[in-house]
């Protein structure tokens, strides 16, 4: 007789959907510190300085305080439900990195697009891309304290969005914030993925 002793220890081992989830989005919008409040591991960054020498190519307007930014991509990891982990990977926002994009999209699930309602423009490139391609994405205005609040549905207008796109607002140093941002992007794109009935 005697009782699997592995059945006493592991009664329940659920094996984890794993997700991969992009973050984009323009110039110094929040996608490093939206991944870094949310990941559960130490996010691996790719900062480097901003320079003189980088000054006529990079746009810093409406962002002069940054020092750093993004050069390959930003990685993290959050457990969304035992049975959920989603893989989020931060895009550069600067035009000079577009060819890292399609390496990062391979195998994508679904995307955040973060956007700023000063410079709502810098995330044309970044919706194009994902409607092209046929990824599920939800547009995340990151709600910067100077910037003027609107509604989620006009942003939808001034962006030119499907109706079915979901438009949320957040703020990108908020863990509960951002986790809610990243189920619309699961739930989005489950839909979006599902076989129609
Ligand atoms: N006030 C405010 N500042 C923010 C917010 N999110 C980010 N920041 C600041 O804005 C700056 C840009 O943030 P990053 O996270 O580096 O932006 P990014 O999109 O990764 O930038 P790139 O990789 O260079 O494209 C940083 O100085 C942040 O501290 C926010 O929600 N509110
Ligand atoms: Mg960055």
């Amino acid at each position: 007789m005697g009782y699997g002793h592995s059945d006493l220890v592991r009664p329940h081992i659920v094996e984890p959907v794993t997700l991969k989830i992009l973050v984009a989005g323009g110039f110094g919008v929040g996608k490093t510190t939206l991944v870094g409040a949310v990941s559960e591991i130490r996010p691996l960054r790719t900062e480097e300085l901003l320079t003189e020498a980088g000054r006529p190519v990079d746009d810093i307007a409406g962002v002069e305080s940054k020092t750093t930014t993004t050069v390959a991509m930003d990685f993290g990891r959050i457990t969304l439900r035992e049975d959920l982990v989603l893989y989020l990977f931060g895009t550069p926002g600067q035009d000079r990195f577009w060819f890292l994009w399609d390496e990062l999209a391979n195998g994508a699930l679904g995307a955040v697009v973060l956007a700023d309602t000063r410079r709502l423009e810098d995330c044309f490139a970044a919706i194009d891309y994902f409607e092209r391609r046929d990824i599920a994405f939800t547009v995340a205005v990151n709600c910067f304290q100077d910037a003027d609040r609107y509604p989620e549905d006009s942003v939808r207008d001034a962006l030119d969005l499907d109706p079915g796109i979901p438009v949320v607002l957040c703020d990108a140093r908020e863990r509960e914030s951002v986790k809610h941002v990243l189920i619309s992007v699961v739930e989005h794109a489950m839909l979006a993925t599902a076989p129609r009935a």
